[in-house]
């Protein structure tokens, strides 16, 4: 298979991190009833003014996260259902946790409620729309393996104020006490109309400002999404990914730049202390009634994505 892989060297090792129960509520607390007005994305008027009052709470910091990190559009929230379907098709149990958001966010609450429905429609809107925060548990034969992690892409890079610093809640995920894997999302150039040229470079900046952040225990995927929209797939689910990593360099100047590795031993077999993973998650067609459709992409890219997950996961 035509397939670089980038591993990590041996000594970036994972530890699994002491828990802090104090880390479990990742902001302030009960909010004041006049704060309670909720929006249609379900969050209150509080947090839609000030992004700081965002509140998610990540119960459990023993179960490592799966971080979904891209600009709005990128394709986060169907990554997670891609994901979401190929796991459960194997025999794994994903169910959302119901605490992430608070009581008041009765759109979270139908979203678990209706999490299977939402999953398994063929209507992308029903997940795109109404996916904004999203927490779930992947599980297998009754153990826990990790939690994977969904927000609003404009919480993490926002085209429109691109130097905005991350809100209090990023920054509590980010130093959660949680064993950490960063889903970095890129595209390509055809596929978002707010990431032009001058968008990516700034998201190249977004991303090396995270990586000054995390832990050097995180591990980081590199997942190039909508590889469908490129001339770079030579059939299904096989990837010129020499072709990908170099267009990758090209569209997001400098973007690997602080990701290299610099163990004067390992740098020659392992340039980079990442993973490079090509990803589709499915068709979207325009249904004459102008519903968008959605057909899962091939098997490969979420059986690829979840290797290299779980071999991160292990270590
Ligand atoms: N061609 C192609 N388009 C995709 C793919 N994945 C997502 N898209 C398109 O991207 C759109 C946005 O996907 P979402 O998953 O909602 O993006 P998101 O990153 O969750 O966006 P925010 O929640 O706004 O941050 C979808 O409606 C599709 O049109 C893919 O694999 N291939
Ligand atoms: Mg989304």
């Amino acid at each position: 298979m035509a397939d670089i892989h980038f591993g990590s060297p041996e000594e970036n090792k994972a530890t699994i991190t002491t828990p802090n129960p104090e880390e479990a509520s990742l902001a302030e607390k009960t909010p004041s009833p006049s704060d309670l007005e909720v929006n249609e994305n379900g969050l209150s008027s509080e947090e839609l003014n000030d992004a700081n009052k965002i509140k998610v709470t990540v119960a459990d910091y023993n179960t490592p996260l799966i971080i979904l990190f891209g600009a709005p559009a990128c394709g986060k929230t169907m990554t997670l259902v891609r994901l979401t379907r190929y796991l459960r098709g194997k025999g794994y149990t994903v169910q959302p946790e119901t605490s992430f958001r608070p009581a008041y966010d009765q759109q979270y609450k139908e979203m678990c409620d209706n999490f299977d429905q939402m999953i398994n429609s063929e209507d992308a809107a029903q997940s795109t729309n109404k996916i904004n925060f999203m927490l779930v548990q992947v599980m297998h034969k009754g153990k826990p393996l990790c939690q994977i992690l969904e927000g609003p892409g404009e919480y993490y890079f926002n085209p429109g104020d691109p130097k905005a610093a991350f809100p209090k809640y990023v920054n509590a995920i980010i130093n959660s006490s949680n064993r950490k894997i960063w889903a970095i999302m890129i595209e390509p150039d055809s596929t978002n109309r707010r990431m032009d040229s001058e968008a990516r470079k700034n998201y190249v900046d977004k991303i090396h400002r995270l990586k000054t952040k995390i832990s050097p225990q995180d591990k980081i995927i590199f997942v190039f999404n909508k590889i469908d929209e490129t001339n770079f797939v030579l059939g299904p689910g096989r990837i010129n990914y020499k072709q990908t990593f170099e267009r990758t360099k090209y569209l997001y100047p400098n973007i690997f730049v602080p990701f290299a590795n610099e163990n004067p031993i390992t740098k020659f077999f392992a340039p980079y202390n990442f993973d490079f993973v090509a990803f589709q998650t499915g068709d979207f067609s325009e249904a004459t009634d102008g519903t968008l459709t959605f057909e899962d992409g091939h098997e490969v890219y979420p059986r690829k994505l979840w290797e290299v997950i779980s071999k991160r996961l292990r270590g």
